[in-house]
């Protein structure tokens, strides 16, 4: 089995029989060649989503283009049991781990209230707030040591917060607490970590600082990401953090040799894909195995489609920053270590970009016909009883082919 560890893999062929590396090339190929088009596909339904907005079949839009790469190297390590706490830029990583779906994404920016078909927040929260059924139809608890969850995300920015301490801590009780052993279905012996995602202008938010605080007194497995894209909307990152860097703010957390408490941290950067796959197995296998809290400052992410759908970055990002912004996107550079490493050719990523495109177009389609397919069924019937007169209109309290006027 090939593990996410790339550069690590592709060292390792050159000690391998000829057959075996022949086997694991072509895994580790089709591992990265998937990952490869899931971003695209996560890229194409950004774009297709904020056109749906501003063409008007839908009210509001906020995605995760730009930070594509970075949640499919985390998504590698979420595993069965595993929570996750984030915010709304996580599209990617929640199709990764199979938490969403293209065509429910697309139910939740319509604002589809049919939980079978929106089961993330069945129209009751904006788009991209996601959210695991934890209850079955019976009201008994679905069964969290063998799914992948995640609470559900508000919009207070930083509010998914603090509820990282309860869930990574009930995994350190989990484990420590003979007489919780009985509780199969909650927990496998305290192995899970519990995820959160923030962006870095929210890590200014006082929630954050007490999460991380209590984490690394408390020593829980959790693990928290920081998509740093050096913008809170319009305010860039110098303006908002101490020394512009998350990481560098937080190091008189750092756990050292021999302390009690603290936390690891790791720096990365958003168009790396070797580099974050390498650096979010090292620091999942440390929160996991060992129960100590891990900070994962994703730095260089970029914003595509800007902010959200009310406004245009172009407007106060400098041009500059725009240019890097193309340079460094994720996708490009993912391609270009692709084509280096000869893991695939220009044709078959072209293909890949084909395919992600025509799936994306496929679920927005489908989605949109099944939220309108009511709608329509209630209009035509509308239709129908004014024209047979049929109407009982509340304010007269007469059927329309009684009135006389
Ligand atoms: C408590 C709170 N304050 C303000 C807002 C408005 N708001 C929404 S997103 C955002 C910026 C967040 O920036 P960042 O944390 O860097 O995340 P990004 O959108 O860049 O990924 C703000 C200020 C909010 N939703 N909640
Ligand atoms: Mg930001």
């Amino acid at each position: 089995m090939i593990t996410s560890n790339t550069k690590e893999n592709i060292r390792n062929f050159q000690d391998d029989t000829e057959e075996k590396k022949a086997i694991q090339f072509e895994d580790f190929r089709r591992e990265v060649l998937n990952d490869y088009k899931l971003a695209h596909l996560s890229r194409q339904m950004s774009l297709l989503a904020r056109r749906e907005v501003l063409s008007g079949k839908a009210k509001f839009g906020i995605f995760g283009d730009g930070k594509e790469i970075a949640q499919i190297a985390m998504a590698r390590q979420f595993k069965e049991g595993d929570w996750r706490s984030g915010y709304y830029r996580d599209q990617t990583f929640m199709l990764a781990t199979g938490m969403t779906t293209p065509k429910q994404f697309f139910a939740m920016l319509y604002g589809e209230t049919r939980t079978e078909l929106n089961p993330d927040n069945g129209g009751r929260s904006m788009n991209n707030h996601f959210g695991s059924r934890l209850i079955d139809p019976d009201g008994n608890w679905i069964n969290q040591a063998e799914n992948k969850n995640t609470s559900s995300d508000i919009s207070p920015t930083g509010g998914q917060m603090p509820r990282l301490v309860g869930l990574a801590l009930a995994s350190k009780l989990y484990r420590e607490q003979p007489e919780l052993n009985h509780l199969k279905s909650f927990s496998k012996n305290g192995n899970e970590v519990a995820f959160g995602t923030i962006g870095d202008a929210s890590t200014s938010e006082g929630l954050f600082f007490e999460t991380m605080n209590a984490a690394a007194v408390l020593q829980i497995p959790m693990a928290v990401s920081v998509w740093d894209d050096g913008y809170g909307i319009s305010v860039p990152v110098d303006l908002q953090t101490v020394k512009a860097s998350i990481s560098k703010a937080l190091k008189g957390f750092e756990k050292q040799k021999g302390d009690a408490g603290g936390i690891l941290i790791f720096e990365g950067f958003g168009w790396d894909y070797a580099g974050l796959c390498q650096m979010y197995e090292e620091g999942i296998r440390k929160c996991r195995e060992e129960h100590v809290p891990v900070l994962f400052h994703v730095k260089e992410l970029t914003q595509p489609t800007g902010h959200s759908t009310s406004g245009s970055h172009e407007r106060y990002k400098p041009k500059e920053r725009l240019e890097w912004e193309k340079e460094k996107d994720g996708l490009l550079q993912m391609h270009k270590w692709i084509l280096e490493t000869k893991l695939a050719d220009e044709a078959t990523l072209n293909r890949l970009e084909t395919e992600a495109q025509e799936e994306a177009q496929a679920a927005q389609k489908e989605a949109f016909r099944e939220i309108m397919t009511p709608i329509r069924e209630e209009k035509t019937q509308l239709i129908e009883m004014i024209r047979t007169k049929k109407m009982r209109l509340p304010f007269m309290g007469r059927r329309t082919d009684q009135c006389h006027n």
